[in-house]
């Protein structure tokens, strides 16, 4: 096998890769369910059911932001690395670096908030890493502003194999994002297959993004040091939501490539490249990169054509590839006799649960409604959607497809359908997931404030339901993880 300069190297060096993805998911898996009973922990606290001192509460409410957006991230990379290996070959010990990196910074993290009592959120808004009211020191800071660091030289090493991989087998950037197809005269037939225009697309963009991010990282970092070093405090806040925001959307798209790679064998026919796909795509790398003044709609100093770019990229952002991905499906779906399992069943799970998602965060997006709804728990009502049931669904969709069993041959389309296990955890997976964020939204709509350690009395009610729906969630994680695990095992024996 050949490197793009030429050099030799054995062919060993390449490999799919199965074992390091499956145990990058194993590891993402156990994630999510620790991450998750945080969750709960947090909502029982609100709720008056357990009594949590609210120093710890922010140190569960950063672990649990900085754990579940790394969790996500981390488990789309997988995805995007093991499908982008069916069709360019990818360099083994970038991965390796790439997930050696991100334990690295999982264990700054940590130690940075359950040693150093870190607790300022896992958007690091500046200046307040530095303004802790004594709770923790700059130190614990820095550590976690390092984690951060480590995690994201990984992506960046991962996301440029990746890129460099696609320019040289579909001709550039251009060529690996169906630009022919999408704006000239070339044909569908020659168009590169969706999996490898989602890479391209999400590795781009989250390239740009987390250098942005690395940028204010490091300012954050010498700022903590060198206190007299000031940053200006706007400025500061674009480029670390401007990273926020494009890193977690990234996380989505790179976990979609699933849907478009796996759902074709249930489907019994291939996902295809068409004109419309390619145009989304190339719009959404656009959008994702304009739409993030959403997150500044309160800041007053923002100049107005900002604020009017994000409301308005808002509206339009989710028609694109929701349209183009849920549409399709949708198509896909009524015209073949699909084969469903437990996998199937959540990846499909993961393309509702984001284009659903999508509509109250447009809501949110809107500068009249942001005005009353921003900083109350409409926010993470919205996000918890497409995160939840959208990334966190995809994720375990990809978990299950691994450690499938195989479909048989001569098995009749349509003929499959969930088993009562694997209904029971489907259902209650979805169930508890939509009634915990509908709790969220809720309290949002009544302006219950989120981040709030302590809730009154009156909002008890929401928080309560909320936590017995998490419960149900975390219990339908825990069968969907522990399955995977013990057919891993058995394999290894
Ligand atoms: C059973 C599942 C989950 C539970 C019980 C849960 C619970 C919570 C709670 C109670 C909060 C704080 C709400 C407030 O501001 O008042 C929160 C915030 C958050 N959650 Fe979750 N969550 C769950 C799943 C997830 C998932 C799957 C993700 C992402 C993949 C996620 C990402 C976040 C983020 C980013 C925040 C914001 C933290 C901050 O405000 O700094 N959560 N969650
Ligand atoms: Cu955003």
């Amino acid at each position: 096998m050949t490197t793009t300069t030429g050099a030799m190297l054995p062919e060993a060096a390449y490999g799919p890769q199965e074992g390091a993805v499956k145990l990058t998911m194993l590891l993402g898996g156990v994630v999510f369910l620790l991450m998750m009973i945080f969750g709960l922990i947090m909502r029982a606290a609100q709720g008056g059911m357990i009594a949590v001192d609210p120093a710890l509460f922010y140190q569960i409410m950063t672990a649990h932001g900085a754990g579940m957006v790394g969790t996500a991230g981390l488990t789309g990379a997988a995805i995007l690395w093991y499908f982008t290996g069916r069709h360019v070959p990818l360099l083994a010990g970038v991965y390796w670096a790439f997930l050696g990196l991100f334990l690295l910074g999982v264990v700054c993290i940590l130690a940075a908030i359950f040693l150093g009592g870190y607790a300022g959120a896992w958007t690091f808004l500046y200046p307040l890493p530095a303004l802790s009211g004594g709770l923790w020191g700059p130190g614990a800071s820095v550590l976690f502003l390092l984690g951060y660091v480590s995690i994201g030289v990984g992506f960046l090493l991962l996301h440029l194999e990746v890129m460099r991989r696609l320019m040289a087998r579909y001709g550039g950037i251009g060529g690996a994002l169906a630009w022919p197809l999408a704006f000239g005269k070339g044909r569908p037939e020659d168009a590169p297959p969706p999996a490898v225009v989602a890479a391209m697309a999400s590795s781009v963009f989250n390239t740009l993004g987390i250098v942005v991010g690395a940028a204010v990282l490091v300012a954050s970092i010498v700022n903590l040091l060198v206190p007299g070093f000031a940053v200006d405090a706007l400025l500061a806040k674009n480029m670390i939501f401007f990273f926020g925001h494009v890193f977690i959307n990234a996380s989505i798209y790179m976990a979609v490539i699933a849907v478009y790679e796996i759902l074709p064998e249930y489907l019994g026919k291939p996902w295809k490249t068409t004109r419309i796909f390619a145009i989304a795509w190339t719009v959404v790398l656009v959008f994702v990169l304009a739409v993030y003044p959403h997150h500044l709609l309160q800041d007053v100093p923002m100049p107005g054509w900002a604020l009017a770019m994000g409301q308005i990229v808002s509206y339009f952002s989710g028609i694109p590839l929701i349209a183009v991905t849920a549409f399709s499906l949708i198509v896909y779906l009524r015209a073949a006799d699909m084969r469903w399992d437990m996998a199937a069943a959540l990846l499909v799970l993961g393309v509702a649960g984001w284009s659903v998602g999508s509509v109250p965060a447009i809501l949110d997006g809107m500068i009249v409604v942001n005005k009353v709804m921003h900083n109350t728990q409409w926010v993470p009502g919205h996000f918890h959607i497409y995160l939840l049931l959208g990334e966190v669904a995809m994720a375990f969709g990809f978990m299950a497809w691994l450690v499938r069993r195989p479909l048989a041959a001569d098995a009749r389309p349509g003929a499959a359908r969930l088993s009562g296990l694997d209904h029971g955890v489907f259902m209650a997976y979805v169930a508890g997931g939509a009634g915990f964020v509908l709790m969220f939204l809720v309290s949002g709509a009544l302006s219950v404030p989120r981040r709030w350690a302590v809730h009154v009395p009156d909002w008890f009610l929401q928080d309560r339901l909320a936590t017995l729906f998490a419960a149900m969630v975390i219990g339908a994680a825990l069968i969907i993880v522990l399955r995977y695990t013990a057919v891993l095992a058995r394999r290894a024996e």
